[in-house]
C-alpha cells in the first residue's frame, strides 16, 4: 500500500472512530459544543497537551520534543490534532506540532480564545525555533505510571511503589467514571519530598479532564492530604519529581459514589 494510501486508512479509522465516540459522548458530558471529557480524546485520539514545568510557554521546539519523547510519545501532527479536535478536544494554549509547526484546538468559539474562529488555530512553520510555547505530543499508548482509569474504583500509586520514586518522573492520571457520578479521593500513604510551595516534586489534585483548568491543590511532605470528592465525573492526578531528592511515594484510592452515596458521605462529614 502507498504511503498515501495508508495515510487516507488512518484517517478513515479516525472518522469510524469519531463517529463511534460520539455517539457515546450523548451519555458523557457533551456540553456548549464542548467535550467535557478529553479523557475520550487521549484514548481515541492519543493526543495530549502538555507544558513545562515551568509553566506556560516555556518550551523551545527541542524540549518540546523531548516531553513527548519521556512519555513514550512524539509531536502530534496537525492531522492528529484535528482529529482529536473533530471529537471535542479543545484547549486554549498554542504549542508545538511535528515538523515546529504552532497550533492549538478550538471547538468551540469564543472571544478570549481563538479570535473567535473554530478550528485548528495555526501559528504556522515556525522559523525561530528558540521561541516558547506549550506542546501537543500523541501517544495511543499510556505509560506504566500514570493512564486513563476508567474503573469504578482503583488504588493508584506513584512509579515504584512501594520503593521510593525515582528522580525526573512525570506521571498524568485521569480518571473518568460514570456521568452523574462523582469520584472520592482518599489517601492511604503519603511522602513526597517537601520544600517550599513543594516546588521540587509534588502531586497536583485537578477537579477537571486536564491540567489545564480546575487545579485544587499541589501537595508534598508527609502528611496525608484530606479527602477530596471532584464536582464532576472526571478527575486528574499529576505527579512530578525533579532531578534530586526522593522519598517513599503515595498510595491511594478513587471511588464513585452517586448523588445518594455522596449525600451520606456528607452528612456523615457534618453529624
Ligand atoms: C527567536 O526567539 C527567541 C525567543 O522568543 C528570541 O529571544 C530570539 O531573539 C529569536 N531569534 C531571532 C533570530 O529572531
Ligand atoms: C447508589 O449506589 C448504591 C450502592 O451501590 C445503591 O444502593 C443506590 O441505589 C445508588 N443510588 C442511586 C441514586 O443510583
Ligand atoms: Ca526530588
Amino acid at each position: 500500500m502507498s504511503h498515501c494510501g495508508l495515510r487516507a486508512m488512518r484517517a478513515l479509522t479516525a472518522v469510524f472512530g469519531v463517529l463511534i465516540v460520539l455517539k457515546e459522548t450523548e451519555a458523557w458530558g457533551y456540553k456548549n459544543g464542548i467535550l467535557h471529557n478529553s479523557i475520550w480524546l487521549e484514548q481515541a485520539a492519543g493526543v495530549y497537551h502538555r507544558e513545562s514545568r515551568k509553566g506556560r510557554y516555556q518550551l523551545t521546539y527541542k524540549e518540546a520534543k523531548a516531553v513527548c519523547n519521556f512519555e513514550g510519545g512524539t509531536l502530534a501532527t496537525f492531522d492528529q490534532l484535528e482529529a482529536a479536535r473533530q471529537i471535542g478536544f479543545h484547549v486554549c494554549a498554542a504549542g508545538w506540532l511535528d515538523k515546529g509547526r504552532v497550533g492549538y484546538p478550538i471547538v468551540k468559539a469564543g472571544s478570549n480564545c481563538g479570535f473567535g474562529k473554530v478550528g485548528i488555530i495555526d501559528y504556522g512553520y515556525r522559523l525561530n525555533k528558540s521561541e516558547r510555547w506549550d506542546v501537543y505530543c500523541y501517544n495511543p499508548v499510556a505509560k506504566e505510571c500514570g493512564g486513563v482509569h476508567t474503573d469504578p474504583e482503583k488504588v493508584l500509586v506513584s512509579p515504584g511503589y512501594p520503593d521510593e520514586y525515582q528522580d525526573e518522573q512525570i506521571c498524568y492520571w485521569h480518571i473518568r467514571v460514570r456521568f452523574g457520578h462523582r469520584i472520592r479521593l482518599h489517601f492511604l500513604d503519603f511522602d513526597i519530598e517537601e520544600d517550599t510551595d513543594c516546588l521540587s516534586d509534588h502531586l497536583e489534585i485537578y477537579d477537571s479532564y486536564d491540567d489545564v483548568s480546575g487545579f485544587v491543590g499541589r501537595y508534598c511532605g508527609d502528611q496525608l492530604p484530606d479527602d477530596f470528592i471532584s464536582t464532576g465525573n472526571v478527575m486528574t492526578l499529576k505527579f512530578l519529581s525533579d532531578s534530586s531528592v526522593t522519598a517513599g511515594g503515595f498510595k491511594l484510592q478513587y471511588i464513585s459514589v452517586n448523588s445518594s452515596q455522596l449525600f451520606d458521605l456528607l452528612a456523615d462529614s457534618f453529624s
